[in-house]
């Protein structure tokens, strides 16, 4: 009985640290996952961007995790490698957070 009691609880501990690695995996890959969706994403549009200083300017929709309304401004980019393939004009679903005080966005996905 004491081993089996010990067995499942290194089962649950095995199970528990494999659902912990996953997650902190999730800004490495922006994949259509259960998890990600339940981070809201927020639906934009590019309205001006810049690779070389990093920032982004989005036409965006309420952003509940900021307590933000729509409108229009400029983020700061988590990395600048995101803006890749970007263009005005693109339709967009992205993330921001607050990140040292700036809004910035930290994930962004073309809509297509
Ligand atoms: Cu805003």
């Amino acid at each position: 009985m004491k081993t089996l009691t010990t067995l499942t609880a290194t089962v649950l501990l095995g199970t528990s640290g494999l659902s912990m690695a996953q997650s902190m995996q999730m800004p490495m890959k922006p994949t259509a996952s259960a998890s990600a969706a339940a981070m809201s994403l927020v639906n934009g549009e590019v309205r001006k961007l810049d690779p070389i200083t990093g920032l982004i300017v989005l036409r965006h929709g309420d952003i509940p995790n900021l307590a933000m309304p729509a409108m229009t401004m400029g983020f700061e980019i988590a990395d600048k490698k995101m803006l890749d393939g970007f263009k005005v004009g693109d339709k967009v679903r992205f993330q921001a957070e607050m990140v040292k005080g700036k809004a910035t966005v930290t994930e962004l996905h073309a809509v297509k």
